[in-house]
């Protein structure tokens, strides 16, 4: 990012050098002041008149020309002032570079008080109320400021925030068809409550684990329209016009047995464990577009280099060899989603790896969670990704350098519970991920201390906790991560976990996990 704003710095000081100053300098700075109350207006219009919320975000000259075409942006501007809030600094330089003279007529069409609050210049902030006219000499001076800014600071990044989230919600119903019923039928309490909750905080992105697939109903669409789009308990309504949803392993009979019982066909003899084809999947919402995607569904496990493969306690294997070499790692799957966001590609990495319980002394499922959670390890460092092959049929890992986020339910606790030792601390360690931010609530650390039992004797942080089971034989614990590439800027974290008398406190029940955000600048 900081590349492209430096060289747009670099070829308009060159512009002034040819240009002898004056005009370009005015010009800009015009541009850069209204392209930022554009924004603003073109963001407050298209709210008023319903359309799409990416345009919020993200408005094409097409939109811009248009609103201002029809007087709105006049109108908003003469009316209320329009307070130009976070502003991509990268589009508003687009702007000003691209279509200065198309602002230059705007802003002296509009005439009278502009105003700009809090334009984010990298690490520079420029509050500015100023008449448009007869304010050269102090244009000229802010110009200055604004390119030496550019090209001093070592980050140029936009003050664009992107959050991302992860959410566990519990919808893997006992039946099929039991979700898409309750999604057409847009009364059901759950979602309802699961609405409000994204309704509250806000996510740009999110995975939601545990929401069964069923290619028959058009799932988003009805979470979309029954439940998103109608205010939650007096919250605003959200919109995530793009999503991704695929097959699972869950519940696809994998013809063997699996578990073991010495019977075939059950829910544990599936390549994921599940009743039917679908149970416990995934959904990701997104309010950016997705550009591409890869499934890593089918890989085997066994084409892991020094797998755990799970041995029973004489040291004999578990699987026969002929199962072993059928197996699927990932016992839903792993999905590797880029997502374009204001120019700039971001990849979430979704999972849901196995609970590390239900098993045997062979622990198949502590050791699949482990190989699971090492599979995305793998995947973002280089060459030891290289044994990697995606449903399609495309080797390797992701591209060097490439930003990231590892979200999901991991089922494994840094500190407690039954994960084989260091199963997340595969990614907690690693120099790729940021963890400078460890999401915490206040909610988690309360009940805690209120359920005793177990809980006294975790050793994690009971604060950091995101799930809230059984306290005689399991305890609250931290299994849901919304985990960045060390090359990210986080600017905060949380999990939505209200504390008794805060708001939305009765909401978290709605499933054992809670919602863990992270925000970071893109
Ligand atoms: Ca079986
Ligand atoms: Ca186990
Ligand atoms: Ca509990
Ligand atoms: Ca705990």
């Amino acid at each position: 990012m900081f590349q492209s704003c430096k060289r747009i710095a670099w070829q308009v000081l060159f512009q002034l050098a040819a240009l002898g100053l004056k005009p370009v300098l005015v010009t800009f700075q015009l541009a850069l002041e209204t392209g930022a109350v554009v924004v603003g207006a073109v963001g407050a219009v298209v709210e008023e008149t319903d359309e799409h919320a990416d345009a919020l975000e993200k408005p094409d000259r097409q939109t811009i020309a248009r609103v201002m075409q029809d007087g709105l942006v006049e109108r908003h501007v003469a009316m209320q002032g329009v307070r130009a809030q976070t502003v991509d600094l990268q589009h508003v330089i687009h702007l000003a570079t691209g279509a200065a003279d198309e602002l230059i007529h705007f802003i002296e069409s509009a005439g009278g008080l502009v105003r700009t609050d809090d334009l984010d210049v990298g690490h520079f902030q420029i509050s500015c109320l100023s008449r448009l006219t007869g304010v050269y000499h102090t244009a000229m001076f802010r110009l200055a400021v604004v390119l030496i800014a550019l090209l001093l600071t070592s980050s140029c990044e936009s003050a664009a925030t992107v959050r991302v989230a992860t959410f566990n919600i519990a919808m893997g119903l006992k039946s099929e068809g039991q979700l898409g019923q309750a999604l057409k039928d847009g009364r059901a309490e759950k979602l309802q409550q699961i609405a409000e909750i994204l309704q509250r905080v806000r996510p740009d992105i999110v995975l939601l684990n545990e929401f069964d697939y069923d290619p028959s109903v058009d799932a988003p669409a009805f979470l979309n329209e029954h439940y998103l789009a109608q205010g939650q308990n007096g919250q605003a309504a959200i919109n995530y016009p793009y999503h991704f949803r695929a097959p699972v392993n869950t519940g696809v009979d994998s013809g063997r047995d699996l578990d073991g019982d010495g019977e075939t066909g059950g829910p544990g003899d599936s390549w994921g464990f599940g009743h039917f084809p679908g149970q416990y999947g995934m959904l990701v919402l997104s309010r950016y577009p997705l550009k591409s995607s890869r499934s890593f569904r089918e890989f085997r496990w066994a084409n892991m280099p020094a797998a755990l493969r799970p041995t029973l306690t004489d040291g004999s294997d578990f699987y026969s060899e002929e199962t072993w070499e059928l197996l699927r790692l990932s016992s839903k799957s792993h999905w590797d989603l880029q997502f374009e966001i204001d120019g700039k590609p971001l990849h979430l990495l979704a999972h849901h790896p196995t609970p590390p319980v239900f098993d045997g002394p062979e622990d198949r499922n502590g050791r699949r969670n482990f190989d699971e959670i090492r599979f995305w390890r793998d995947y973002v460092h280089g060459d030891d990704g290289h044994y990697i092959i995606d449903d399609q049929g495309q080797p390797g890992g992701l591209a060097e350098g490439a930003s990231f986020i590892i979200a999901g339910d991991f089922n494994a606790d840094p500190m407690d519970g039954d994960a084989v030792d260091n199963a997340i601390g595969q990614l907690l360690q690693s120099p790729r991920i940021n963890t400078h931010c460890t999401p915490v609530s206040s909610g988690a650390a309360e009940t805690a201390r209120s359920q005793g039992g177990l809980n006294d004797t975790h050793k994690g942080d009971p604060a950091a906790d995101t799930a809230d089971f059984n306290d005689e034989y399991t305890g609250n614990l931290r299994l849901d991560y919304v985990l960045p590439s060390s090359d990210l800027v986080v600017s905060g974290c949380g999990v939505f976990w209200p504390a008794a008398g805060q708001a939305g406190h009765a909401l978290a029940q709605v499933s054992d996990h809670r919602l863990v955000w992270v925000d970071i600048k893109r």
